[in-house]
């Protein structure tokens, strides 16, 4: 397996940390292709590919239906603005308030911007509907958070990497532990418009809450007149094994937000949806960005929605994932294993001790790449594509090399 010190590998590091910022710490591997659950290196070493982009490559890597969509609309039309129409953004919107059950969709590009509209429709509703004072609307979000890293978004993270020295912060929001309906019924004001948390924590580790907890915070929401919004921009779009994360558990929230494999991984996209009640309160000028909407990204995130709902990838990762926990329980044997989470492809398994980045360059060494997240836990998040053989060619790797931390 490749490292670091091979020639083209290390030629690509080194322009990468010569001329880029340093704000990421990648592993050492220079990636040149990808296909499926697969990813090939400068050297020609393939990899299983156990990160999907941070589950934005759900459908698997350069998936060729969604690269169509996005080759033949780029030749015909790009970018119009919302100042016009465009032939492609209805279907979207249309497919998407379908699948999602919601009335209507806002289209945006990151999954950032995508927490930031949720965040002005949120207080918008407070203050026009709900009738709470100017500037007053509070929004509750959980400890563990990872929302994006705008400077109102990381003001409300607990994570001090992802926050400190970027102040000062937006005001309006209240941070309570995850999994705590006590905690979250204590914070509610009249003055708070809405929650707005993941329905499975990613960054913090796939932190998988009680079962009653998603409809415990659905059942406080309702009796105080607050907006339940779930960012659902990682695990949703088939990741945990449902089209929607909140499906395992509670009824339809009042508003979701969208983004990573609304594209494949091959472009952009982001959306919230929620009902009229909510929605109405953008008005034309209030919201909006350049390319939101636009003809390719319409055009890309149609094709990776067919794509998940034809090659049935939900059911698919519910399965696997199912097949995953059950050879984790009979072989992972290590004494310094804490625990393993697995809902569909969302996997963690989280050790005693902080051997964690070890494990993932053991892992890179083998031929899977994986990510660890703080110091204890290791994910698993392959394309959902991956088959029930390649996905057992990867963990006879993976359960060995765990074992030996
Ligand atoms: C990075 C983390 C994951 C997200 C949820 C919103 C966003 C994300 C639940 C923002 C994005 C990405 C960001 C990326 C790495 C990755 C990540 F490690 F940063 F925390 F997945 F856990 N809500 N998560 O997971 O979407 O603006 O990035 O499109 O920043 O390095 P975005």
């Amino acid at each position: 397996m490749t490292t670091e010190t091979e020639g083209k590998t290390r030629q690509f590091i080194e322009q990468a940390e010569r001329f880029g910022a340093h704000n990421y710490h990648p592993l050492g591997v220079v990636l040149t292709r990808g296909e499926g659950c697969f990813v090939w290196d400068v050297e020609g070493t393939r990899y299983f590919d156990m990160l999907s982009a941070y589950s934005a490559v759900n459908q698997g890597h350069c998936h060729p239906r969604i690269v169509k969509a996005l080759v033949d609309q780029s030749r015909v039309l790009a970018l119009t603005s919302r100042a016009f129409h465009n032939d492609r953004m209805g279907d979207m919107l249309e497919k998407l308030a379908t699948l999602t059950g919601f009335e209507r969709v806002l289209p945006m590009n990151t999954g950032a911007e995508g927490v930031e509209t949720a965040i002005k429709a949120i207080r918008r509703w407070g203050y026009r509907v709900k009738g709470i004072p100017a500037n007053e609307a509070e929004i509750i979000v959980a400890l563990g958070n990872f929302h994006g890293r705008t400077t109102t978004i990381v003001g409300f993270s607990d994570d001090s990497d992802a926050y400190s020295d970027y102040g000062p912060f937006t005001p309006g929001f209240k941070q309570v532990p995850y999994n705590d309906l006590d905690a979250l019924a204590a914070a509610i004001t009249d003055k708070t418009a809405g929650v707005i948390i993941e329905p499975i924590q990613g960054e913090a580790g796939v932190m998988i809450p009680a079962a009653d907890y998603l409809p415990g915070v659905q059942k406080l929401c309702k009796e105080n007149n607050v907006v339940f919004c779930l960012d659902e921009i990682q695990t949703g779009l088939g990741r945990t094994g449902k089209l929607f994360a909140w499906q395992h558990d509670c009824e339809r929230p009042d508003m979701i937000i969208l983004g990573k494999a609304l594209s494949g991984g091959l472009y952009p996209v982001s959306c919230i949806a929620a009902d009229d009640a909510i929605m109405s309160v953008f008005t034309p000028g209030s919201h909006g960005s350049t390319y939101g909407g636009n003809p390719v990204a319409a055009a890309v995130a149609t094709a990776a929605l067919d794509v998940l709902i034809d090659e049935d990838l939900c059911n698919k990762a519910l399965a696997l994932g199912e097949h995953v926990k059950a050879r984790f329980d009979a072989e992972l044997t290590t004494a310094n294993l804490k625990e393993t989470r697995v809902r569909g492809l969302m996997i963690a398994v989280e050790y005693q001790t902080g051997v964690a980045h070890d494990a993932a360059v053991a892992l890179q060494s083998q031929g899977i790449l994986a990510k660890d997240t703080h110091a204890t836990s290791i994910r698993f998040a392959p394309p959902l594509v991956i088959t029930k053989a390649q996905l057992d060619e990867a963990l006879d790797i993976i359960i060995p090399t765990l074992n030996s931390f």
